[in-house]
């Protein structure tokens, strides 16, 4: 085993960085130590291993040395995408899952089964007209139940494509996938049907199965993000700007404090409303109160709707129960590390898992379902009080350190704010800009932190070069947490930027009574991704072409969970390049990186071809930004622009 590394090696927040020194001194492992302790599988992490089925496993030597194929002849090519198609699939179950959850939890509510107020109606109007369904005369329980049956038809229906895919893809890229006849029926069918081209003896022709990935992406985009976000929206309300505070030092000495972990926020939401209520009882066993902290992407949906802070994103989650200050961490699903327990178990913090289906060994479980949230959001938080006694004074440091960010830019209020610079024509400021040159062109930094990376370095270090290039950013996910927390997503982060995106960011800023927009929207959590299809998808009509037409990227330079490749899948088959800065371990089959990477004219069969977007696989940030220039400069000549 390597020695330990300086904990500034490991993650570029300080306060991690303190509480990692404080973890080594007790003799606590995190997950920046067991990945120093993982050694890479030299096979797995070019995608070269096989499992599929008990004759294995099987794995193809690189360079010729070796075997050549598996014991039932599949070759590497057909290895390599098949594991990449498996990756898919992972993530977008996780997505699908989450959407049909929402769906499903809509209908409790309006069968007055479950205990929530749909919170925006004129969401739920212009999603039902988007979906073809008449508004006039129905009353909002009516139309939030028509609008979930459309949204559950997408887990059933045998023929036709998904309503959330005609409700939101642009005409264009609909054509294409058409064409190829790549439209997804059903989330649920198409699910299995990967699963099925995946297994032992289904699918063996590599290209074949990379374009059956392209459908999971659409699945993923469709039934997963968009679904999310506007079902999310309909009943939690579409976010609004907020300002709020980001790192380990929103963790309250003072304060009975509950974090909370995953993704779906029907759980969360309720977590917030019963500290609220609870909060007197907090102060009978001598707290101030109580402080609910985000983590991870529910942090993000409860800061988007909320502006509740943010401790830390995913590779450093472990931590805030380092503080010795955490009562409890509730988690529900989705990059909730087992690891928490064994940290967990080292304090007075109790992990606390809800889902039936996602529970961890030593944890405490309260069950969670819609139609018992508010005894099961009651039970928490008055387990979290309880915890409050249970501190060990000797063992409680926490981080000093804030950081102020705004967040809340849905494209609602994206419009809403270019409207006080041109109220008739919203798009036209941000389209004279592109036009212009003093925005060169937009890229979303999206997704993770990963422990065997120094956490939000990559993610930091790719926004300061696009930003100096007058590239806007906007954010979602952990990524967004990593900007937020170096002043990015502040005002005063425009004077890292070139002149022609300060001049932008500050006239629409003030036209808003801010110094000016930071050079970073927050957009969300990684479901929200589908806000910044939206986004584009608006451009791209205003302007009469192509979402692959847009000169835009996507990045994840800090890339962990499978989840992130089902969304740069989504986005390349809209023809977006994606940027992944961490080995997609695909790298083994020659045949796969170069239909994934290659541009069109240098390989037969590439994504750039058919859609117009191609994979950008770079470790070093500077250099991913300088591709990621040539591609949107390129995009840009091809629209006529200079
Ligand atoms: O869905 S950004 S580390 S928490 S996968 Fe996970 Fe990545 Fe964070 Fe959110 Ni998204
Ligand atoms: Fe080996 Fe083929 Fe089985 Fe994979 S599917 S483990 S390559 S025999």
């Amino acid at each position: 085993m390597r020695n330990k590394p300086d904990v500034n090696e490991l993650t570029m927040d300080t306060g991690v960085q303190q509480l990692l020194v404080k973890a080594r001194e007790e003799g606590i492992d995190t997950a920046f130590d067991r990945a120093i302790k993982m050694s890479q599988c030299g096979f797995g992490s070019t995608g070269v291993c096989c499992r599929l089925c008990l004759e294995g496993p099987c794995r193809i030597a690189p360079n010729g040395k070796g075997p050549q194929l598996g014991v039932c002849g599949a070759n590497v090519d057909t290895i390599v995408s098949r594991n990449f198609l498996n990756a898919v699939i992972q993530g977008v179950s996780s997505h699908a899952e989450h959407a049909r959850e929402i769906a499903h939890a809509l209908i409790e509510i309006v069968e007055d089964k479950a205990p929530y107020v749909i919170q925006d109606q004129a969401k739920l109007n212009s999603i039902a007209r988007g979906l073809g369904t008449p508004c006039d005369g129905k009353d909002v329980n009516e139309l939030v139940k028509e609008v979930a049956h459309k949204a559950l038809e997408d887990f059933q229906k045998q023929s036709g494509t998904l309503n959330w895919l005609k409700l939101h893809a642009h005409e264009k890229s609909y054509k294409n996938w058409q064409q190829l006849g790549l439209l997804p029926v059903n989330a649920h069918l198409e699910i299995a049907k990967g699963i099925a081209r995946m297994v032992m003896g289904g699918d063996a022709d590599p290209a074949n199965l990379l374009l059956g990935t392209i459908t999971m992406g659409l699945v993923d985009g469709y039934a997963g993000l968009h679904m999310s976000t506007d079902l999310q929206d309909i009943l939690f309300g579409s976010p609004r700007t907020v300002k709020t505070q980001y790192r380990l030092g929103v963790i309250k000495k003072e304060k009975v404090n509950i974090s909370v972990n995953g993704h779906i926020p029907l759980l969360a939401e309720k977590v917030v409303e019963w500290a609220n209520k609870l909060n007197e009882e907090a102060k009978k066993v001598g707290a101030e109160g109580i402080n609910v902290i985000g983590v991870c992407c529910s942090g993000n949906e409860l800061l988007m709707r909320k502006g509740i802070s943010v401790a830390t994103n995913y590779a450093s989650q472990e931590l805030p129960i380092v503080t010795g200050a955490l009562e409890a961490m509730v988690v529900d699903i989705q990059c909730i590390m087992p690891g928490l327990q064994q940290v967990a178990s080292c304090y007075h913090t109790e992990l606390i898992t809800t889902l039936p289906y996602a529970k961890i060994s030593g944890a405490t479980h309260v069950e969670f379902t819609t139609e018992t949230a508010d005894e099961a959001a009651k039970e928490i938080v008055l387990r979290a009080i309880d915890n409050f006694e249970k501190r060990d004074p000797n063992k409680i440091d926490i981080p000093e350190e804030v950081t102020e960010a705004y967040a809340g830019f849905s494209v609602e209020q994206i419009i809403e704010a270019l409207s006080s610079v041109n109220a008739g024509d919203p798009l036209k400021p941000l389209v004279d800009a592109i036009a212009g040159g003093e925005i060169v062109g937009a890229v979303a930094l999206v997704g993770c932190t990963n422990p065997r990376k120094k956490q939000d370095k990559y993610n930091v270090e790719l926004a300061m070069e696009l930003i100096k290039n007058n590239v806007l950013v906007v954010a979602t996910g952990c990524s967004a947490h990593s900007l937020a927390k170096f002043g990015l997503m502040s005002p005063e982060g425009v004077k890292y930027c070139g002149d022609g995106l300060r001049g932008v960011l500050t006239a629409i800023g003030q036209a808003n009574g801010l110094p000016a927009l930071p050079p970073a929207l927050h957009m969300g959590s990684c479901v929200d991704n589908s806000r910044i299809a939206d986004l584009l998808t608006a451009l791209a009509n205003y302007l009469n072409v192509s979402v692959k037409d847009l000169p835009v990227a996507g990045s994840c330079p800090e890339t962990h969970h499978p989840k992130a490749l089902a969304i740069g899948t989504f986005f390349l088959a809209n023809g977006v390049d994606v940027h992944v800065g961490v080995n997609p371990q695909v790298t083994g089959s020659e045949f796969v990186v170069n239909v994934l990477t290659s541009s069109k004219q240098d390989f037969p069969v590439t994504t750039d071809g058919l859609f117009g977007g191609k994979l950008i696989y770079e470790e070093d940030s500077v250099k991913a930004a300088e591709t990621i220039l040539d591609r949107i400069k390129k995009k840009r000549r091809g629209l006529g622009l200079r």
